[in-house]
């Protein structure tokens, strides 16, 4: 791996924690990052506590660093005085911070919410149009196109990858379509790691037969899931819920919520 230090922001999240267990002793140094608290450091790593929002914090938080996954932000709908500071500002900071860093590559956590008002009766690659399901979701369309300025201009590749629901197993019926297992996750972390690229979006799941995505682009760059929410199927399939915009969106109740457009209307 021909990097030194690693940061991983979000550190103290759900994927933050699975992160930093899977990836100790991986590199030189981790260096693990978010406004929570965090277990202390241990061998091979440093803590650091810092908002996205200060400019000043993520500035120093990125430096001498070589690549950076960026896990850390709101992680689900909220008004727009969470969203905007966590992760429009937030994101600002990060690759403004990484560029003055000379920071080599980011990989980051999108979301299947970027595209999350596309029907499930679509099945959609990487070029669909954004269609974002709420404020959240704009938010990591923005962190996408963001990437792709900072790749393009200014030579920091970057990964987008559009998580679908990562958890240790799929919760319903929809997740039978969007589930990415921390193995696979892992796997596409490595995948941005070490693919030769400049800028690339792909999606964030396991092997489900049921995928709403044609992952294409993730299997061309070296991505090989070996996990699928299939054994779950008998278990879930019934496992849905009484909103019509919620089941029939990609996004599920992340769309759902505040919904007040046609349903016809829906790309
Ligand atoms: P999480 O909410 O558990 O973790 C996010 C972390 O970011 C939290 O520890 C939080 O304290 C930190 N954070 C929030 N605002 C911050 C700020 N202003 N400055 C610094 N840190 C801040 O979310 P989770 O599930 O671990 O997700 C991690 C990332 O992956 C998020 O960016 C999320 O949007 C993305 N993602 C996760 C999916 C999943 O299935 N878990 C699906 C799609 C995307
Ligand atoms: C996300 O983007 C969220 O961070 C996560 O909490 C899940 O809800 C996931 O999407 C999903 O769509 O299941």
């Amino acid at each position: 791996m021909p990097y030194h230090r690693v940061l991983l922001t979000g550190a103290a999240g759900n994927l933050g924690r699975v992160l930093r267990e899977r990836l100790a002793g991986r590199f030189p140094v981790l260096r693990l990052s978010d406004v929570a608290e965090m277990a202390p450091a241990g061998p091979g790593e440093e803590v650091v506590r810092c908002d996205l929002a200060d400019a000043d914090a993520v500035t120093k938080l990125c430096r001498d660093v070589d690549v950076i996954l960026h896990f850390g932000g709101r992680s689900t709908e909220a008004d727009w005085d969470t969203v905007v500071p966590a992760n429009i500002l937030g994101a600002v900071n990060l690759w403004e911070a990484a560029r003055k860093a000379g920071v080599k590559r980011i990989v980051f956590a999108s979301s299947n919410h970027v595209i999350g008002l596309h029907s499930r009766s679509e099945r959609i690659d990487h070029r669909a149009m954004a269609a974002p399901d709420c404020r959240y979701g704009l938010s990591k369309a923005f962190g996408e196109d963001l990437a792709a300025l900072y790749a393009y201009k200014h030579g920091i590749a970057a990964l987008c990858i559009r998580i679908g629901s990562s958890y240790a197993e799929p919760a319903d019926a929809r997740q039978l379509s969007t589930w990415m297992s921390f193995g696979d996750l892992v796997r596409m972390i490595d995948v941005g790691l070490t693919a030769d690229y400049t800028y690339e979006i792909v999606y964030g799941v396991s092997d489900n037969s049921r995928s709403f995505w044609d992952n294409a682009n993730a299997e061309r760059l070296g991505y090989t899931p070996r996990d699928s929410a299939d054994r779950f199927i008998a278990a879930l399939a019934g496992k849905t819920s009484d909103d019509p915009i919620a089941e029939k969106t990609q996004g599920g109740s992340f769309s759902g919520v505040e919904f007040s457009g046609d349903p016809d209307a829906l790309p």
